[in-house]
């Protein structure tokens, strides 16, 4: 399998550390790819030219990291990515993909406007982090059994990203009990091997 990824992509790291909590670290020959630079490869595995993509071995492109997730979920159930309560962490991961969307809204609008974060836009968008923050904040989900499930993924991958990206905002509130669960999730090779990294220089 050919995975499509970039080292600063949330989304790309959901699919990294899914593939890896199911088992798959060693079978993914990983492309390291800017996205913004249409990269052939890409471009032929997904037309909109995102990562992450996963080139199957039949030659079956996926991509769209969630569908990746249920394609993994639905073709090797075990270790269940959904937990013990499915429901509980499908709430809780369409929170937290609700901020990784806000988040990577904000980063792409900087392209356009390196004043975005300010504008009503951006204020709107830091409000649905916040919010999503505090939400998952009161509820955290929980890091056990025999792998981390997609709330927990999702959730570790939002505040690793919001420090990347984010670090030191004076808008983003305390979150001690996210903070210990994204430093216990690092104790696991699949999200400690994926922490976002600015892309090496080419
Ligand atoms: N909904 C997609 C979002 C993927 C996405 O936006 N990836 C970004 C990187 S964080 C990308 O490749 N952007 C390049 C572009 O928009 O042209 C998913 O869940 O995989």
């Amino acid at each position: 399998m050919r995975l499509y990824f970039s080292t600063t992509s949330p989304y790309a790291r959901i699919a990294r550390v899914a593939l890896a909590e199911k088992g798959f670290a060693d079978d993914i020959d990983g492309a390291l790819t800017d996205p913004w630079k249409d990269d052939q490869g890409l471009l032929a595995a997904n037309p909109s030219a995102r990562v992450p993509a996963l080139v199957l071995d039949s030659g079956l492109p996926l991509s769209e990291s969630l569908l990746i997730v249920l394609w993994l979920e639905t073709r090797h159930p075990v270790p269940s990515l959904l937990g013990a309560a499915p429901e509980r962490a499908i709430s809780r991961s369409g929170v937290a993909m609700g901020a990784i969307d806000a988040a990577a809204s904000i980063i792409i609008g900087r392209r356009l406007d390196p004043a975005v974060d300010e504008s009503p836009f951006g204020k709107r968008r830091r409000r649905s982090i916040v919010n999503a923050f505090e939400r998952l904040e009161a509820d955290p989900p929980e890091l056990s059994g025999d792998a981390a499930d997609l709330a927990v993924i999702a959730t570790v991958v939002l505040v690793d990203y919001i420090r990347f990206r984010f670090a030191g905002a004076p808008w983003l509130p305390a979150i001690p009990r996210l903070d210990a669960l994204a430093s216990q999730a690092r104790g696991r090779t699949s999200f400690s091997s994926t922490m976002p990294r600015d892309m090496p220089a080419t």
